[in-house]
């Protein structure tokens, strides 16, 4: 078995992002400049944004949180998108997600510009990512893609089960295993809440894609000896033997898997870190009007 550092790849691709952005400080006066907005006070949502903007400072890319109360209205917010839309000093543009419920995150996501949308949510994104037209790919399936590739991990043939249908990462990586390309070229199955014997489904893999959100329901006796395993679920569970009171755990039981599998990403240090640097790699892109121009 072998162990998908995603904390390791992600700083050898910080790394390369940091080369590039100094490269780019020659012809341009600013690095690239993201902005993040976080809405209300979810701890989980608090940490993944300090961890962008720590990430961005590594890389020489400019990063600003506008940060807004709980109680802001769908209207106001979208005045916020538009405003940053506008702002020609910015670069790319993301909405943190879970919004509060009386907020339509379909609505927020469509008002984002599409060549500023540095996560590749808007509809018109993802209709270019389906088409493989050039694009944002959304954070956490690029991140994926880069784990499989920089691992040299064959695709072409595999059969590969995505468990979780989400727009965000289960739809798209569905989507962009299937494609002819590497990495691609695999044959996917979908699988989600209404799927009957999604076990022996699960168990039929060659790559198993895991983001259901559900604490360490993949067992090992749900998956094929040599299985690639990416675990994209994050959980805080209570723990008494942590400072913080709580330990991170994923959609699969490592323990267990861990010994079965091929390949495995753990949690935290797997996809996790790789959503971020693939965040940098866009922002990057849109600095340098690589996509929209
Ligand atoms: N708009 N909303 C938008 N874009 C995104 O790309 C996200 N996502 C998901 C949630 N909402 C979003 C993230 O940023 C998930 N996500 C994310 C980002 C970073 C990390 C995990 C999820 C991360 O840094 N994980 C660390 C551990 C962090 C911790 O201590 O909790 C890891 O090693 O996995």
């Amino acid at each position: 078995m072998k162990i998908i550092d995603g904390k390791e790849t992600a700083q050898q691709i910080k790394n390369e992002i940091a080369d590039e952005v100094a490269a780019m400080l020659n012809s341009r006066e600013q690095g690239p400049h993201l902005v993040a907005v976080l809405v209300g006070e979810d701890p989980a949502s608090q940490t993944y944004v300090r961890n962008k903007e720590k990430a961005c400072a590594q890389v020489g890319i400019i990063s600003s949180v506008y940060k807004y109360p709980e109680s802001i209205s769908e209207k106001e917010l979208l005045e916020v998108v538009d405003f940053i839309n506008n702002d020609d000093e910015i670069d790319g543009l993301i909405v943190q997600l879970p919004l509060p419920k009386h907020i339509s995150e379909k609505k927020i996501i469509e008002k984002i510009n599409p060549a500023k949308d540095v996560d590749g949510f808007h509809p018109l994104n993802v209709g270019r990512m389906a088409l493989n037209l050039p694009t944002y790919l959304p954070a956490t399936p690029y991140g994926i893609l880069q784990l499989i590739e920089r691992y040299n991990i064959e695709t072409e043939g595999k059969s590969c089960v995505v468990l979780g249908r989400s727009h965000i990462v289960g739809s798209p990586i569905s989507i962009l295993l299937s494609r002819k390309a590497y990495p691609g070229n695999c044959t996917v199955t979908v699988c989600h809440s209404r799927t009957k014997n999604l076990k022996q489904i699960a168990k039929s893999a060659d790559i198993l894609i895991v983001a259901m959100g559900q604490p360490q329901f993949v067992t090992e006796d749900m998956v094929k000896k040599d299985a690639v395993v990416i675990d994209v679920g994050i959980h805080r569970v209570p723990s008494d033997k942590t400072k913080s009171g709580f330990r991170l755990v994923g959609d699969v039981l490592f323990d267990e898997v861990s010994k079965k599998a091929g390949y495995i990403t753990p949690v935290p240090g797997g996809v996790g870190p790789m959503t971020i640097v693939s965040l940098l790699m866009n922002t990057l892109k849109a600095a340098k009007k690589e996509i929209y121009f």
